[in-house]
């Protein structure tokens, strides 16, 4: 019986969260929400703010679905809190 569930449970889909672009967040906030919500270091957290600056889109981490839901709408609180239009999404992976 073990076995049989086993082999008929799906590991859980993943989920990308996704930070889009924009011309008035600083780049310093990108970068803390970066360090502090994905846990990226700073070079990594420079790198991935860098790559959305320049192509619009980046992937800031991959989760299970709860997990991505809630770091998107922490994200997207913490810039309404700060005054900032910062946007980020979900997408499976
Ligand atoms: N493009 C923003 C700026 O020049 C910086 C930014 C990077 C915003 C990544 C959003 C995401 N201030």
């Amino acid at each position: 019986m073990a076995e049989r569930e086993t082999l008929k449970t799906e590991p859980p889909r993943l989920y990308q969260v996704v930070m889009l672009n924009d011309d008035y967040t600083p780049m310093e906030f990108v970068i803390m929400v970066l360090q502090e919500y994905f846990k990226h270091d700073l070079e990594a957290a420079t790198l991935i703010m860098l790559k959305i600056h320049h192509e619009g889109r980046g992937v800031c981490g991959v989760f299970t679905k709860d997990l991505a839901a809630t770091k998107v709408e922490l994200v997207l609180a913490a810039a309404r809190r700060a005054g900032h239009p910062l946007q980020c999404i979900m997408e499976a992976a």
